[in-house]
């Protein structure tokens, strides 16, 4: 398939046209779109996977920009991918990730993808999830995935991501209640933004409230103990702070099988995700009472792609 080649001879326009491919709706892309991902699945899972999540206005966009420019300037390739299922917003992803981002999307080491359009937020996960095996082929080798923090969306994104990254901004008064726990428990570091002019003050307070706090939280399962840090993605502060965490992590956890572990975890989740939207919850059931779902997951831990291993289930 020339697509495919194209995509991992790392040209751009032909890595935007197979992710159109995998969002299309038709039924004769169908099967194009699942020959493209098995040509591409063997060149890709070298990257570094980060999630990018906070609430509206916390300067995802913005940090990604500037983080992305620090990226490129150390000789990286970024690809910046969105997720974003509520259909409601005004602003934000599609038209305001362009205009925040413009000198990244003009950086030919980086690639800028907008959220599909939206859907159930499972859906646009899962195209998202795609999109980063493309990505991977053409030679990306920093992921950033940006989402919307609206509760349930961390948690989906978190089982796209080898880093998640929680941006947070410093509020006045009591510095922990925007924390959800279960959201900490997800979070590999926590950073404070636009600690830049009169903000940078509070912000340093934040970020020792919020260190105070995860003194509560034990080290997570990998051993990774969640980090706090500030940035300013305006003055450009506290970027290769962020860097220096994400590579910490990344050798961490290579350095043991929770990276690959990790992956795996993530490749079952949305097996199963799949399976239970796409044959149905019955049949899902159905599985689990033969208990052959664990065949299948030896498959993906294999190589083969969601797509295959489905086809040997219906
Ligand atoms: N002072 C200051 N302002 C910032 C910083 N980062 C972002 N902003 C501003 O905050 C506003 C929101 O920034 P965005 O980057 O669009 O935020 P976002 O989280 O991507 O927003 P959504 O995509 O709508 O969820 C913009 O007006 C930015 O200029 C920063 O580091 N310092
Ligand atoms: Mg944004």
């Amino acid at each position: 398939m020339e697509l495919a080649q194209q995509i991992i001879e790392g040209n751009r326009t032909a890595l935007g046209q197979g992710i159109t491919l995998l969002e299309s709706t038709l039924s004769e892309h169908e099967q194009k779109a699942e020959e493209l991902l098995k040509l591409c699945l063997p060149h890709s899972g070298k990257s570094i996977r980060v999630g990018v999540t906070g609430v509206p206005g916390v300067g995802k966009s913005t940090f990604i920009e500037s983080f992305g420019k620090l990226m490129t300037g150390k000789g990286k390739k970024i690809a910046v991918l969105a997720i974003d299922p509520t259909s409601e917003r005004t602003h934000g992803s599609i038209l305001g990730d362009k205009s925040r981002m413009h000198e990244l999307a003009a950086d030919e080491n980086a690639f800028i993808r907008p959220s599909p359009s939206s859907g159930i937020l499972g859906g646009v996960a899962n195209k998202t999830r795609e999109s980063i095996i493309l990505c991977e082929a053409a030679g990306f080798d920093i992921i950033l995935i940006e989402t919307v923090g609206v509760g349930q969306s961390e948690t989906t994104v978190s089982n796209l991501a080898d880093f998640f990254l929680l941006l947070m901004l410093a509020g006045a008064g009591d510095e922990l209640q925007g924390i959800k726990r279960g959201i900490m428990e997800l979070a590999d570091a926590l950073i404070i933004t636009k600690s830049d002019g009169d903000n940078s003050i509070k912000a340093k307070n934040a970020a020792m409230e919020y260190k105070r706090a995860l003194h509560l939280f034990t080290a997570k399962e990998n051993g990774w103990i969640p980090q706090v840090s500030t940035c300013s993605a305006l003055d450009k502060t506290g970027l290769d702070r962020i860097w220096e965490l994400i590579e910490k992590h990344n050798n961490q956890m290579q350095a043991s099988s929770y990276f690959m572990d990790n992956r795996n975890k993530q490749n079952n989740y949305w097996l199963r995700h799949i399976i239970k939207h796409e044959l149905g919850n019955k049949k899902y059931q159905q599985l689990i009472a033969e208990n052959s779902l664990t065949h299948f997951e030896h498959e993906l831990e294999k190589g083969s792609s969601i797509y295959e291993v489905l086809k040997n289930i219906s």
